[in-house]
């Protein structure tokens, strides 16, 4: 079984969670990000400015005796800046905003950096990789009553199981869109997007641990066997696809798809969602020969400057409107219960956001790695030159 057991009712809940909720608000109609605002306001902005400021917690408060700072470092098109302006309005806290594009572009930074993050968000296997290293600062769980709004399936992850070092921002899948316009044939997994028919129509993310694991998945080799002798495998596997590759893109693949660049891609699940949201011609297929399914979450490095900023920072994006504001302009797999229930039905219905509990038995976490990972940088940026 290649699901972690404390994963595999996640798809059930979606949809449970679709049931329950399908009737609280009225379906959301574009532009997607106005899903959770009063329908009068012009922006997610101008909504999240004409809003009262959020008032703390019962017996909490605002001021953490911190100079008013924090130094967010984060994965682009993750953050909304709607969810940031309210942070600011809120505790008077200025956030600094420096994004990346791979969990290893964070790590390499990270480590040159000496401390000037306060707020990083690494995927499950980086977590696990940097609680062994001990590069990550204990949380004051004190300072996260708002913990208890999470899922029973996002509340004892195996990578963090009691919440020690990390809070869950949001989870989701890699998985293909495809333009049926361009293309009607029924693509299924990678196999069918990496056919010489397509050579120059599709976009992959730039990610070497992803790309990897496809390969991995094909051949049908857990995508956590990274030995020596599983990378000579897939090799020749990758070397056939990447030529066929049209554009790399990990911060913004949906792009490619909607000017119509590319016909098909293998991108993050909010993007694909985003791209359905647009248009019907999109359409979502969690690969037949398996899947990622990547949780993010909030951790403060060692040595941060503004720890406690950080925490309150983490408990702010754990209100449920404040994760409804998130799902909002990034529709991922929400991991906060409370929020779902303020998501539209549309929303809750979109099968890039929320996978079903059949689909989630296909679904792989991924693991650290250790040495490997420099192996597999290597082997993709010479496949990708050849
Ligand atoms: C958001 C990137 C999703 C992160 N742009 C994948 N781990």
């Amino acid at each position: 079984m290649k699901t972690p057991r404390h994963l595999l009712a996640l798809g059930a809940l979606a949809v449970t969670a679709l049931t329950l909720t399908g009737c609280n608000k009225p379906a959301a109609t574009p532009p997607p990000a106005e899903s959770t605002k009063p329908a009068a306001t012009a922006s997610p902005a101008a909504a999240a400015a004409a809003q009262p400021a959020e008032e703390p917690e019962a017996g909490q408060k605002f001021d953490t005796g911190e100079p008013k700072e924090l130094n967010l470092f984060c994965w682009s098109e993750y953050v909304p800046q709607t969810v940031i302006d309210r942070f600011t309005k809120a505790t008077g806290i200025k956030v600094n905003v420096e994004n990346y594009a791979s969990n290893e572009e964070m790590r390499t930074k990270l480590l040159a950096g000496g401390g000037q993050y306060d707020l990083i968000q690494p995927s499950e296997y980086i977590i696990e990789a940097f609680i062994k290293e001990g590069l990550l600062e204990k949380l004051d769980k004190s300072m996260l009553p708002n913990l208890k709004n999470l899922a029973p399936e996002f509340q004892h992850l195996s990578f963090d199981p009691d919440h020690d070092y990390t809070v869950p921002w949001m989870a989701g899948t890699v998985g293909i869109v495809v333009n049926t316009e361009l293309v009607p044939d029924d693509i299924k997994g990678y196999k069918d997007v990496f056919q010489e028919k397509f050579k120059n129509k599709i976009v992959v993310l730039d990610d070497a641990r992803e790309i990897v694991s496809w390969g991995l998945d094909t051949m049908g080799i857990p995508v956590n066997e990274m030995s020596d002798e599983n990378l000579a495998k897939v090799k020749p596997v990758v070397a056939q696809w990447l030529p066929l590759v049209k554009v790399y893109d990990s911060d913004s693949p949906k792009t490619a798809l909607l000017n119509g660049d590319v016909a098909l891609g293998i991108v993050w699940s909010g993007e694909g969602a985003l791209l359905l949201r647009q248009d019907k011609k999109f359409k979502w297929v969690l690969p037949a020969e398996g899947a990622h399914l990547f949780v993010d979450s909030l951790a403060i490095p060692k040595n941060a400057k503004h720890p406690k900023n950080a925490e309150l920072f983490m408990n702010f994006i754990l209100r449920p409107k404040i994760s409804a504001l998130i799902s909002a302009d990034f529709p991922y797999l929400n991991p906060n219960a409370e929020a779902r229930k303020l998501l539209s039905a549309e929303d809750l219905a979109n099968p890039a956001s929320f996978p079903t509990a059949e689909e989630m038995k296909k679904l792989e976490t991924f693991k650290d790695i250790g040495q490997q990972a420099a192996k597999i940088d290597d082997l993709i940026t010479t496949l990708k030159v050849q």
